[in-house]
Parts: C-alpha cells; structure tokens; sequence
C-alpha cells in the first residue's frame, strides 16, 4: 500500500497516540505531514499502547465515524477490538513488537522491524523518516529529537541529534549519550508530565499545546499548566526515588528488584527508567498499584534479558492482563487479585531464562 495515496484518498481522518512523549510527538509529526498535504484531522484518540481494547476507545472511534484511521506508536495486535470491530482502512506506524501483528486486508503496518530493521527507532524518528519521503516538514526534526531522547533511544541516533542541538542552538547538557539532561528532554518531560498527572486526558492536553506550537519557544509559553504539573511531578519522583532505595525487594540471586507503590501520579515508567539507570545490571520491575488494576513497568538497561518476552510471559493465563513493549524496556498490566501470581511467573520466567543463558 502507498502511503501518500491512502491520505489523499482519505475523506475523515482519526489519529490514534500513545500518552507518552513518544507517543505525542509522533501524532505532532503525523498531524503536520497530514496538513501540509491539505488534510486536516479532526479526532484524537490518545491511548496507551498495548490496549487497544478499551471500550471507550472503540466507541470514541465508532462515532468519529473515519474511513482512515491512523495508530502512531502503539502496537496493534491481532486480538485487538480494534483490528476486530473496524473495516476502514487503518494504518500503523509503530516501532513496537511484531510477532503479534494482525492479517487483514484494511489494515497496513509500518514498522522498521517488518523488513528486518532490528535498530532501535523511536515511532518519532520513523514517522519524521516515513513522512519526509512525500511532505516536507524538515522543521520538526526538533519534535522527532524529543520523541528519541524521551524513548531513550539518543545512542542509536546521535549524528541526528548533534545536527538538531546545533542547528537551533539548544543546549544539549552534560550526558552526551542520553541527553537526559538536555533541553529537549526538558520538553519531553513537560510532554510526559500531561500522561502522569491526567492520563489520556493530560496526553491529549500536551497534544494540543505541541501541536498548536511553531516551535519550542512557543511550547514552552503554551505549555504553562503542564509545566507546573511537571514540578509537582519532580519532587514526588524525588520522594519515590528514596523510598525505592529503601523498600525495593531484592532477588539476589536473579539479579531481581521489586517495587510496589500506591502512585499519587503516574509515574512508574519514569521511575521505573531511573532506577534502571541506576542499576543497568538488575531487572527493575516496579508495580504501581490501583484499587482494581497493577501497572507493570519492566526494565533491563543492559539488554541481558528480554523484558518484552518477559512482559508477555508473565501474564499468560491471567485473565484481563496485557503487556509487551522492546528489549530494554516493556510495559504491562495485570488485575490487582493476580498481582502474587504475577510476582511469581516473573521469578520463574527470570529463572529460566537465567538457565538458557548459562
Ligand atoms: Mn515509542
């Protein structure tokens, strides 16, 4: 399927994101290519990726009422309500897993991994490459850069963004390998602060500031309110952080940390990436408890274990769970009643992968 055919041919166009800075400046990117090309996109949808099932989201879709629907950085499977409830055409554009993608004939994937790619591309970075071949919007290679650092993928993509840093004069910080404390990343967390404070909604909010910007400057005067949730966010992170250090539930034999925690935001991902730094060597897998559900975060800085088979190990057979995400870093979710169950398959799938490595 060509692209740039399936958008010109489009009558109403809904675009699907994930919530997190990726997520949202791969919609930016999507949204402006779409306008240049004189069409405008009318219904937004953010939602984490790996649940694409949620009624509500069906529903929203179902009255946007589309005949292209457009999914950027969240994974479509084939069990999906979406894959099963939709015969418009949709297109994916993700940089998840592929091993569960869905065969149809109304819908087209793009994933670097569908033609053997195995580098690591941020849904930013490919959506700025897959849409620059017919658009021109070389002036958000700034957003693009956001989607990277915020994805933590700056290593697979540091000619790209030294080019960035010094094309705009942006100051790029003292960690020249993940611009984690850059001003790009800056941004990224006022972006991801809009997730961990007001979930779908807070998404869709820093959506909107980003993609009613002409450039960072502008963001940053746009993004008032979502700054000041992203400080608030700060000092609970900090709080977090030690408490982690303290609490954190050690496997020493499998190089294993636990972590649970009752979350005033949502910010077990993040959490979950600092404390992986911090131990790049250990499988970091945090818990952030609700009353019905457990959000799982799984992390693994040094790529010694697969954290997405591990994601997906570890909730076979419990029933209204989800998970998957890369190698480094996997995200999931299980019923609060099933947490034990889940801690469990997590120790015995470590053990066995423990066992094959050896
Ligand atoms: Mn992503």
């Amino acid at each position: 399927m060509n692209l740039k055919d399936a958008i010109f041919e489009a009558k109403k166009i809904a675009l699907v994101f994930d919530l997190d800075a990726d997520g949202v400046c791969s919609a930016k990117i999507a949204y402006e290519a779409l306008n240049r090309m004189q069409k405008n996109v009318e219904d937004f949808f953010p939602s984490p990726s790996g649940n694409l099932n949620d009624d509500s989201l069906i529903n929203g879709i179902k009255n946007a009422n589309p005949d292209l629907l457009i999914i950027v950085d969240d994974e479509l499977r084939k069990d999906s309500k979406i894959a099963k409830s939709f015969d418009f055409k949709i297109v994916v554009i993700d940089h998840h897993s592929i091993q569960d993608l869905p065969v149809q004939k109304n819908i087209h994937y793009f994933n670097p991994k569908i033609n053997g790619d195995d580098s690591y591309i941020p849904a930013s970075k490919y959506c700025f490459d897959l849409f620059s071949k017919f658009v021109d919007i070389g002036d958000l290679d700034w957003v693009a850069a956001i989607g990277i650092i915020s994805d933590s993928g700056a290593p697979q993509h540091l000619e790209f963004l030294k080019k960035v840093f010094k094309k705009y004069s942006f100051n790029a910080g003292k960690d020249n390998e993940y611009f984690s404390d850059s001003f790009l990343a800056h941004l990224g967390e006022i972006i991801n602060s809009g997730k961990v404070v007001k979930g779908n909604e807070g998404a869709l909010k820093a959506f909107f500031a980003l993609r009613d910007s002409a450039d960072s400057k502008d963001f940053l005067q746009k993004s008032y309110e979502l700054r000041q949730w992203h400080e608030q966010v700060n000092e609970y992170l900090q709080k977090v952080l030690e408490e982690f250090d303290l609490k954190k539930e050690a496997y020493n034999n499998l190089g294993l940390y636990f972590y649970s925690f009752n979350p005033k935001y949502k910010i077990g991902s993040i959490l979950s990436n600092i404390a992986s730094f911090k131990h790049p060597d250990k499988t970091v897998v945090i818990f952030s408890k609700k009353p019905r559900m457990v959000s799982v975060s799984y992390r693994r800085q040094d790529k010694k274990f697969d954290m997405n088979a591990l994601a997906r190990k570890s909730i076979k057979g419990l029933s209204g769970a989800g998970g998957g995400g890369h190698v480094p870093a996997a995200g999931g979710h299980v019923r609060a009643k099933d947490l034990n169950m889940l801690k469990r398959n997590i120790v015995r799938a470590l053990k066995e992968a423990m066992e094959k490595n050896e």
